[in-house]
């Protein structure tokens, strides 16, 4: 397992890299192209530049989080050929600076959503809050997009992109023909043409599971399950169409039993489909509503233990980062990635780990 930490960039994130070299288990940073228009060609001389900067920290840049996906690839419609395209040949340069995973996300319209994204804590800590009641009152999502994006204090959101928030009252008229069942084969046909690309270039993809795993605002959500999940592994049969095991995403639906999927994905022979981890734990006050926490298993719903050690049997030798973290000491910064939590829990991760190998 190799632990890496998200840095969103020089000018996006706060936290600089000399501290993030300075968390002993870390090796790498997960990192962006913020400001990449979606669905075009990432800029060769950016990614040079990206790499340069990491590299000259002391620190990896081996997984990329995310390439987005233009909204006409999920749709079926549209210029998708083309912007397949212009995955594929982001895909190839990444391949040129090194870059081995990338995480990727087939959610219809929005990213991660949450009802809070500053929901305080008895301790004084901030963390990351759903409340699907508050989601159910938004009638008007393009306000809900607009708030999230203030209450990030301007910070850049991946998925969040201005372009597609202009055109939200038109994405929603198209995804009104879009069904599971239709996004499930607009998501083959990308898989069919990516992951061959995927394997010239010798880079793991790795979906990332619907944040939160059910349909909101009426858009389908379907990498939310291990039945949808196994679907989608086995739809394009091949070792470099993988998973990003996000405890978190998956967890906050009490009905995925995570290290169980875990187990089951062993049993099955696609453990070696998850290269990639995103270690988290929520606290679920109830179906549809629940908090970020410290990644310490009391603090949450999951025994992180049982997460680790059902990585460790199913033989897990991908990356691994610690996810969201709560806002403590003070830290101003993006919320859910602080430095302080996250560095936390990075060490009791691989505490747990190098436990479980002793
Ligand atoms: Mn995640």
């Amino acid at each position: 397992m190799k632990t890496v930490f998200r840095w969103f960039g020089t000018e996006n994130d706060s936290i600089p890299l000399k501290h993030i070299r300075q968390i002993p288990s870390v090796e790498g940073v997960v990192v962006t192209l913020p400001g990449s228009p979606v669905g075009a060609v990432w800029d060769e001389n950016r990614i040079a530049d990206l790499k340069k900067t990491v590299e000259d920290s002391g620190l990896t840049m081996e997984v990329v989080e995310s390439v987005e996906i233009h909204e006409d690839i999920k749709l079926g419609s549209g210029k998708r050929d083309e912007y397949i395209e212009n995955y594929a040949a982001t895909l190839r340069l990444l391949k040129k600076f090194g870059v081995k995973c990338v995480c990727y996300n087939f959610m219809p319209v929005f990213d991660w959503t949450r009802s809070d994204l500053a929901y305080e804590l008895p301790d004084g800590s901030t963390v990351l809050y759903y409340d699907q009641s508050e989601i159910d009152k938004v009638t008007d999502p393009q306000k809900m997009a607009e708030d999230m994006k203030r209450d990030s204090d301007g910070a850049y959101m991946p998925g969040w992109d201005a372009e597609k928030l202009d055109r939200l009252i038109e994405l929603f008229e198209l995804y009104k023909n879009i069904d599971g069942e239709r996004l499930f084969v607009n998501y083959k046909y990308f898989l069919e043409k990516i992951i061959p690309v995927a394997e010239e270039c010798d880079i793991k993809m790795a979906v990332h599971p619907d944040d939160p795993p059910w349909n909101i605002f009426g858009l389908p959500r379907i990498v939310n399950n291990q039945k949808n999940i196994e679907r989608i592994l086995r739809a394009v049969d091949s070792p470099y169409n993988g998973l990003t095991l996000c405890t978190g995403s998956l967890g906050s639906d009490e009905n995925n039993d995570v290290p169980g999927i875990i187990r089951y994905f062993g049993e099955v022979g696609l453990a070696d489909r998850i290269h990639f981890v995103h270690a988290r734990n929520v606290k679920i006050l109830k179906p549809g509503l629940f908090h970020e926490s410290a990644h310490l298993s009391k603090m949450g719903s999951y025994d992180m233990y049982a997460i680790m050690k059902a990585l460790y049997d199913v033989g897990f030798d991908g990356y691994m980062r610690p996810d969201h973290g709560r806002m403590i000491w003070d830290e101003n910064g993006r919320p859910g990635y602080g430095l302080y939590d996250r560095a936390i829990g990075a060490e009791y991760l691989n505490g747990i780990w190098e436990a479980i190998n002793n």
